[in-house]
């Protein structure tokens, strides 16, 4: 019986005497030794009481134990489902109380603020941290390195990743096992990933990009994988003349391009690099370019989609747009004027629908398959598409997503704010940073200390604006709506 995802990048490597995984200390986890460690651990999963379906949620520091536990949580049948270890309390709790997992894996010092969500929904916990011990690793102890594949089909869940949304409550994409086979088969023949590549993973892997775009290429090639914590540019930098291949957000290129280090020399090896999440700038191509001598290769996706469209490997790769439809893959404007409209895409990589949420699901997602992507496009006469900009309210700051609402809403609950606006100004290291007009009420005094304290304490970090200021009034258009674009405009530090 199949289990699509496990039976394609996960059990053809038993035996396979390949590094996969090279980790910080230079320590090498082979493909075969990693599929022993996920039978052990797909036994202490089982033991934990977890049943095919069940969502395993992981709030945990990057680790190799924890791509084990991304592949035990597919060959038991689970649904994984990863959160940004910048999430506070207030935030992990909406995603556990949503998916209501049977499972949730935490770092040791988050089990006690942690264990009684879990409580809430019945979820039993297992702590996992940056050294891979915990007590997740105790679990798998003197299990058998051997275990029976639960089988799925092809359109049962694989993942459930959350994503904001404009209304401020995140929303869980269901992602099946066809979504994340197929979008990983395309991006392997496009970009020629082979078991001789060695790929620089620097990204996180609580989202697609580090997580899917990332590993699960590398896995199905059977390449390897220099699995670093965080991003380091010393690290990176001392790496990259043993590697092949690398994949980032923008401000990885921009950040190793203010280093003198990164030279033709130390990237002689280097066959392919990759950005997205964010929009790279032509002027960052056209550095990198001039300096390596090599063109950054852009690509486009979206969680409930994962990846849409990117630039060939062979053939022109053209500053300003994300490139061709993937194989497989189609794309569309609509309603476009003047040759711009909303990015459609319809495909085997285009997720089942938000969790628990059918009004949202049918919102997005159009009964024939397009879902509606809220990127607004252009697409040139070669067929390749620009994005120019969003019909949502979003930021993107470093390649992580900050809705403006939820923000708002806490700036709003602060006692003396009438009113508020967030939006995004452009930062040359991050592409955009937030920023916050508030509106005080009559004859309260504004304390841009008191309101950034107020909501540190149930926002990520990553989401504080980076400043605060006040204003008299919003300005607004004729139908009442805050015009984003004039703040934008009147507060641009650049
Ligand atoms: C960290 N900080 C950020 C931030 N990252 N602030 C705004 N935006 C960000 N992206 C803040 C922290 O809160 C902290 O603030 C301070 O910066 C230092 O934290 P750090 O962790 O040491 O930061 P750093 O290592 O410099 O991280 C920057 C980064 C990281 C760019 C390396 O953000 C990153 O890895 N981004 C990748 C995101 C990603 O994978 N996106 C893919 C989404 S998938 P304080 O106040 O505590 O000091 C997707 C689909 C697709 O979009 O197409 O791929
Ligand atoms: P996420 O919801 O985190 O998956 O982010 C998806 C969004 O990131 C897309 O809808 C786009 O707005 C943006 N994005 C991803 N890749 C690119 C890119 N190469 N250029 C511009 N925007 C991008």
């Amino acid at each position: 019986m199949p289990n699509p995802l496990y039976d394609a990048l996960f059990a053809p490597h038993r035996g396979n005497p390949a590094s996969f995984l090279i980790g910080d200390d230079g320590k090498i986890l082979t493909y075969d030794d990693f599929l022993r460690r996920t039978s052990r651990m797909a036994h202490a999963l089982t033991g934990a009481g977890v049943r095919p379906g069940d969502r395993i949620a992981v709030q945990a520091p990057k680790t190799v134990q924890g791509v084990v536990l991304y592949a035990a949580t597919i060959q038991i049948g689970a649904v994984y489902l990863p959160l940004n270890t910048a999430y506070t309390t207030t935030e992990v709790d909406y995603f556990i109380t949503d998916a209501t997992p049977a499972l949730l894996v935490c770092a040791t010092a988050s089990l006690s603020a942690l264990a009684p969500l879990a409580a809430n929904v019945g979820a039993a916990v297992l702590t996992l941290d940056a050294d891979n011990t915990g007590t997740l690793t105790d679990a798998t102890q003197g299990q058998p390195d051997s275990f029976a594949t639960v089988p799925r089909a092809a359109d049962d869940l694989a993942a459930l990743l959350y994503t904001s949304g404009t209304t401020g409550r995140s929303k869980g994409a269901m992602l099946t096992h066809n979504n994340l086979l197929s979008n990983a088969q395309a991006l392997v023949d496009l970009w020629q990933i082979t078991a001789a590549d060695r790929l620089i993973h620097a990204l996180p892997v609580f989202h697609t990009h580090g997580l899917f775009v990332a590993l699960n290429t590398a896995l199905l090639a059977g390449a390897s994988v220099r699995f670093m914590a965080r991003f380091d540019p010393d690290a990176i930098i001392a790496d990259l003349p043993k590697s092949t291949l690398m994949m980032g957000v923008p401000t990885f290129y921009t950040r190793l391009l203010d280093d003198p280090r990164l030279t033709r020399d130390t990237c002689a090896k280097m066959r392919l690099f990759i950005s997205g999440s964010a929009p790279l700038l032509p002027e960052t191509h056209a550095a990198f370019a001039d300096r390596i001598g090599q063109m950054i290769l852009e690509r486009y996706g979206m969680t409930e989609t994962n990846m849409i469209t990117s630039n060939p490997y062979d053939g022109p790769r053209i500053a300003g747009t994300v490139g061709l439809p993937l194989p497989g893959v189609a794309v569309r404007l609509t309603d476009a004027r003047d040759g711009i409209g909303m990015v459609e895409v319809r495909g085997p990589n285009v997720f089942r629908g938000y969790w628990n949420m059918p009004d949202k699901t049918a919102e997005d997602l159009r009964p024939d398959g397009w879902f509606i992507t809220g990127d607004l496009g252009r697409i040139d006469p070669q067929g390749y598409l620009e994005i120019v900009g969003r019909n949502k309210d979003l930021i993107i700051s470093g390649g992580y997503n900050i809705y403006p609402k939820e923000i708002e809403d806490a700036l709003n609950a602060c006692p003396g704010v009438l009113e508020s606006a967030v939006f995004g100004v452009p930062d040359a290291d991050m592409g955009e940073a937030v920023m916050a007009v508030v509106v005080m009420q009559p004859g309260q005094v504004f304390d841009a200390a008191a309101i950034a304290t107020g909501i540190g304490t149930t926002l990520a970090r990553f989401k504080l604006p980076r400043q605060i200021a006040t204003v008299d009034d919003l300005p607004r258009n004729g139908m009442g709506k805050v015009q984003k674009n004039v703040l934008r405009a009147e507060w641009n530090p650049l």
